[in-house]
């Protein structure tokens, strides 16, 4: 598709999430997300300047490598965790470029879930758009981005209503769902006889419910992502030594759809409310239900009994009845209503909305 000019293209400056490089997968969805984005909006005919740690590799969009310690994972923290920044931090480097820089552009996307963007926001002359990728999880955040929220209204987007409603202030967060490019996942009709589980393997995640609907279901379970918390996983390898579970590492896309395409379906079971599920999209590219709890983003992206089940949040009974109704499930319909939904394209006009709506504030 030729690259078109919208009615007036915007100079973008992105900012990266501070956790990894892009492309690392230490910086979970939101890679991907800045990804997709970028790619469809420069596609449009938009100028792109992303700035990202030292090591980053999106490929052929134009990235500005900024060197400096990674942040810790904010998810790790506790509510009343104090903001930390360390010497020669990667955050507070990135924030000085986007300030040095920010004449060049119309308008700033913060992908990172962090104190600092939030803080520096009425400092900036230029406009900063927010996508918070993650819900409730600290009280300096929650502060510090309700502050945002109400002194630049509409300058807070975020992935789903379900993440919304964990802040205070979720009616003032403008909802964008996510974006995926659907050319990247291949339909495949015919599974083989395996479950799958995709995510950074973490507490929050859930795994150990997945791999005991496994072994009740007697369907062998295949797990991708990074391996984040080692002993959460030998954990699970204890508590359940018998299961029929393979781990099959970090995957990048072009892998991972082929192997998860692969599956008869893909088990959601997230312990907190996940912002938006972008692992639940990627499976319905490729044709494959999805069971998710009934919890978060995913309950917004499955549509139950169309493109997978809903199911009561932290019941295995729950996920080992929905596995054994997949067969009412069509397997076309699954990348099709999600396509409708979640394109990149249909991200895309999300997503320039929201930008030339703030410009136009
Ligand atoms: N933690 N401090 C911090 N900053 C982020 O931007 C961040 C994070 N943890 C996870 C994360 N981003 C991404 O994995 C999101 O996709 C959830």
């Amino acid at each position: 598709m030729p690259s078109v000019n919208p009615p007036h293209s915007l100079k973008l400056l992105f900012v990266s999430t501070p956790v990894g490089p892009l492309g690392s997968g230490l910086g979970g969805g939101v890679e991907l997300t800045l990804r997709n984005i970028a790619t469809e909006l420069q596609r449009r005919g938009h100028h792109l300047t992303i700035l990202a740690p030292e090591g980053s590799d999106l490929g052929d969009l134009p990235i500005a490598q900024i060197p400096g310690e990674l942040q810790p994972t904010a998810q790790t923290q506790g509510r009343q965790t104090p903001v930390t920044l360390s010497a020669h931090s990667v955050l507070a480097n990135l924030w000085e470029v986007a300030r040095s820089r920010q004449s060049e552009f119309d308008l700033i996307c913060n992908f990172a879930y962090d104190w600092l963007p939030f803080y520096l926001t009425p400092f900036f002359q230029r406009p900063i758009a927010h996508l918070v990728s993650m819900g409730s999880l600290s009280d300096v955040m929650d502060e510090i981005i309700e502050r945002v929220a109400i002194a630049f209204p509409g300058s807070i987007g975020v992935h789903s209503r379900a993440q919304a409603a964990t802040f205070s202030f979720g009616d003032r967060c403008r909802c964008l769902f996510n974006g995926f490019d659907f050319g990247a996942y291949e339909f495949c009709e015919t599974p083989d006889h395996t479950l799958a589980w995709v995510g950074r393997i973490s507490p929050e995640k859930g795994l150990e419910d997945a791999v005991a609907a496994s072994q009740k279901s007697g369907i062998p379970l295949k797990i991708f992502g990074y391996l984040q918390d080692k002993d959460y996983w030998h954990e699970i390898r204890e508590t359940y030594p018998d299961a029929a579970i393979a781990y099959c590492g970090f995957l990048e896309t072009k892998q991972l759809q082929r192997e998860l395409g692969r599956s008869r379906a893909l088990l959601v079971t997230p312990r907190w409310v996940e912002a938006f599920g972008n692992v639940v999209v990627e499976a319905l590219a490729c044709g494959v239900p999805a069971i998710a709890y009934r919890r978060g983003g995913p309950a917004e992206i499955v549509s139950d009994g169309e493109t997978g089940w809903l199911v009561e949040p932290d019941s295995v009974e729950g996920l080992v009845e929905a596995i054994s109704q997949l067969d009412r499930l069509d397997r076309r319909t699954c990348r099709d209503r999600a396509e409708g939904q979640f394109s990149v394209s249909a991200m895309g006009d999300r997503m320039e909305k929201w930008f030339y709506d703030l410009l136009g504030a």
